[in-house]
């Protein structure tokens, strides 16, 4: 009961924001952890510009804590809307019941919490766990359904290291002769993924190795970086599939140093703002609006570089 009537009053809130033409969007962003990132947060900004939308721009340099503090301001300066990209899945039940109480909607981006579905409006991201379907997909068709392989996973405690780790496993279990033989968290960073990898290199059964599975590129990239200095040739005796589909993976792919990557758009500004605005109006918005993306290897990335946004 007590959760209409907050609805109720929500909208009414937004209608009259609407009519007036003034919308304040609060986004409480993660940090600038990966490229990706970085060009989600250009997103986000050149649109509420171009939608003539204020937005007040948080950036929790990768902390949890930095984010409920953020929330909280958003909700004590009346915003909107509040957009929130969480860094990791769970812990957010009281902050968001905050919200909800302020009759403050939220929409999560790119990221999804396990908070009960009533206390966020809509996940506007892609489909995750499909995206480490799909590395495991083309890795299994590269390698003829054998590998010995290392993960790389992003941030700890964050869904989609979660679900680009289930993903990816859904696929290996069809495959009896592809294994993950160690897996450790990079942080979504270049230079955790090097350190990381720098570790791997100098156990003994490093040299069965031939696969890397990293969360995203910026790891991936980390990585390679690593291997070559210990004297390896990344992309020709170790296969590197990576997420996310920025520029430099292009680059890398293009130098022959890495193989695949699985798209992830972040350029997420222009349907965020959409929902934004539908919800000012009064529209009902989907519980989850999908991200769309494509899978891009080697053998496609000279021709598509050049197109690349991001
Ligand atoms: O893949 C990674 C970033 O949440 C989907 O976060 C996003 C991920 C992206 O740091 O590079």
């Amino acid at each position: 009961m007590k959760r209409m009537v907050a609805a109720v009053v929500l909208t009414v809130v937004l209608a009259q924001a609407a009519v007036a033409g003034e919308i304040t969007v609060g986004f409480a962003q993660i940090g600038a952890e990966s490229a990706w990132r970085t060009a989600e947060t250009i997103s986000i900004k050149d649109e509420a510009e171009k939608q003539g939308v204020t937005l007040i721009f948080s950036d929790a340099q990768q902390k949890q804590e930095n984010q409920i503090r953020a929330i909280r301001s958003f909700i004590a300066q009346g915003v909107d809307v509040i957009g929130l990209a969480p860094v990791v899945e769970s812990g957010w039940d009281p902050v968001l019941v905050e919200a909800r109480e302020a009759g403050t909607p939220v929409i999560l981006v790119d990221r999804k919490v396990n908070s009960d579905e009533s206390l966020y409006e809509c996940y506007l991201g892609p489909n995750v766990i499909e995206e480490g379907r799909n590395a495991a997909r083309w890795l299994a068709k590269r390698m003829n359904g054998k590998a010995t392989i290392v993960e790389l996973q992003g941030t700890v405690g964050a869904a989609p290291a979660i679900e680009r780790k289930q993903g990816f496993e859904d696929i290996l279990a069809e495959y009896p002769d592809m294994r993950i033989v160690k897996s450790q968290s990079g942080d979504f960073t270049r230079a955790k993924g090097k350190e990381v990898m720098e570790q791997w290199v100098k156990s003994p059964d490093f040299s069965s190795v031939d696969a890397v599975y990293a969360h995203n590129d910026d790891m991936a990239l980390g990585a390679i970086q690593a291997l070559e200095e210990s004297g390896f040739k990344p992309g020709k005796d170790i296969v590197i599939v990576s997420i996310d589909g920025v520029r430099d993976a292009f680059v890398a792919m293009t130098e022959g140093k890495l193989n695949c990557t699985v798209e992830c758009n972040p350029l997420l500004g222009p349907q965020f703002f959409s929902l934004v605005k539908r919800l000012a109006s009064g529209e009902s918005i989907p519980r989850w609006e999908e991200s769309h993306e494509g899978v891009f290897d080697e053998t496609v990335a000279a021709e598509v570089l050049p197109t690349r946004l991001y």
